[in-house]
């Protein structure tokens, strides 16, 4: 077998980080503007209202006959919701390869994220890879090196489970304070899927480890290799090889044909394209380009095995890109994740924190997964001060903006749960902004 530990990862990858990291401390006042350009352009709806296709009249559509069932092979949303996609931000980082686009939060309802609307972060462009050629070596401490190919790992027992996926430096641009001005930009680096997939510890097990085994180096079979080390215990507890999600195979943004899920941890250990796992006594952290996935504090020392997501949730509208359009009956909503149980109630607020109330939950609530909730109110067209916060099942608060940079100052990008703020004005215009 061979060793290919030493495979260089993609040009450019490591300075693109840094970039990724100036960009977004030096670069505050163009993020403003920018932010508010591309607001105004989003507000445009593509389509608009028609009063002939209103009552009384008969509308267009009830008078020619539609498209047949062989029109559509492959369904695709109306094209009144073209607006409805990912977006990017073209100055965040240096190349469109080693990027990031996000997840419309504020298009979307339920818990599930439909597979075309996923956020991407890639290191190394997707890899369009062939099932037919693709496989999974595991090898290293193992009583015997396995090759599964796609057709082998299918014939091992199947799990379902709903996760979400969170990249380590969503909100990251809103550490020093209010940058982007929409939630799809605020916090769209994550997604919440159900993947269909085997359990990591079937396939392990089958290679028999070895009693010295501690970590696992994982390895994607696009162009950054994406070598991440992963602890022995989380692999053998509920990780997942899967191969759908959301009931079809996986897209190949998302690691078609095979990806790693970690529920609850930061999405860069959610190896796509997974091709290799060997298994060693020690972590590769020294090896890893990405090894600056760490936490840097104030003052110059690091949070490193930062690995779980802590519980946190966005009001997703009203936000700046889904501003209330009328006085009075309203609905306000959100999402709420944690990546250590299970979300047990969501508080909201609409006056800066005075008073709180507890947001309605609806939908299925379920371990390391987004959560739905609700709050139905009359809006009397006053100024709003919003924020949810979110409580998980080991009785842990989402901590405020403040709370958060006392302890770990303001030198960091990754791991920002603080609580979200959206200033409403009378007009409805909504705004990202920060109280203290
Ligand atoms: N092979 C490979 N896996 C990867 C990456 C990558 O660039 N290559 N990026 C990682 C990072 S940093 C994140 S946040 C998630 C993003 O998953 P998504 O593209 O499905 O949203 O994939 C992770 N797995
Ligand atoms: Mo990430």
């Amino acid at each position: 077998m061979t060793d290919e530990t030493d495979r260089k990862p993609a040009p450019g990858a490591s300075t693109n980080r840094r970039r990724f990291l100036t960009g977004t401390l030096a670069g505050g006042a163009a993020i403003a503007a920018s932010g508010g350009e591309a607001f105004a352009q989003r507000k445009r709806k593509p389509i608009g209202p028609n009063p002939d296709n209103q009552p009384p009249n008969v509308p267009e559509w009830s008078k020619v006959l539609g498209d047949g069932v062989a029109s559509h092979p492959y369904g695709k949303p109306s094209k009144f919701e073209a607006h409805v996609v990912r977006r990017d931000v073209e100055w965040l980082t240096a190349s469109r390869e080693s990027s990031i686009n996000f997840t419309p939060l504020h298009e979307l309802d339920g818990i599930i994220t439909p597979n075309g609307l996923c956020f991407e972060r890639h290191h190394g462009g997707a890899a369009v890879v062939s099932p037919f050629d693709h496989r999974l070596i595991i090898h290293g401490l193992v009583d015997k090196p396995l090759i599964f190919s796609m057709d082998d790992i299918k014939r091992f027992p199947r799990t379902n489970r709903v996760h979400f996926l969170e990249c380590a430096a969503n909100s990251g641009m809103e550490w020093r304070g209010a940058q982007l001005n929409g939630c799809q930009f605020t916090h769209g680096m994550i997604h919440n899927v159900m993947y269909t997939g085997v359990l990591l510890k079937d396939l392990l097990n089958e290679a028999g480890l070895k009693p010295t085994a501690k970590w696992l180096q994982v390895e994607g079979a696009d162009s950054s290799g994406m070598n991440r080390s992963l602890p022995i215990e989380k692999a053998l507890d509920d990780c997942l090889i899967a191969f759908k999600m959301n009931g079809e195979a996986l897209r190949t943004e998302q690691g078609y044909p095979l990806r790693l899920v970690v529920p609850g941890w930061e999405g860069n250990l959610w190896v796509k394209w997974i091709r290799r796992i060997e298994v060693g006594d020690k972590p590769w952290f020294a090896r890893e380009e990405t090894s600056k996935y760490t936490d840097l504090m104030s003052d110059g020392r690091s949070r490193r095995y930062t690995f779980v997501m802590d519980a946190k949730s966005v009001v997703t509208n009203p936000s700046p890109q889904a501003p209330f359009t009328a006085k009075g009956r309203n609905v306000l909503t959100g999402v709420a994740w944690s990546g250590r149980g299970h979300i047990t109630r969501v508080d909201v607020t609409l006056d800066g924190g005075r008073n709180w109330r507890e947001a309605r939950i609806d939908g299925p609530v379920l371990d390391r997964s987004m959560t739905r909730f609700y709050v139905d109110f009359d809006w009397a067209g006053n100024e709003l001060l919003i924020q949810s916060r979110a409580h998980d099942s080991t009785g842990y608060v989402q901590p405020t903006k403040q709370e958060l940079r006392a302890v770990r100052g303001v030198n960091n990008i990754y791991h920002n749960n603080g609580i979200q703020t959206w200033l409403v004005r009378a007009n409805g215009e909504t705004e990202n902004v920060e109280i203290s």
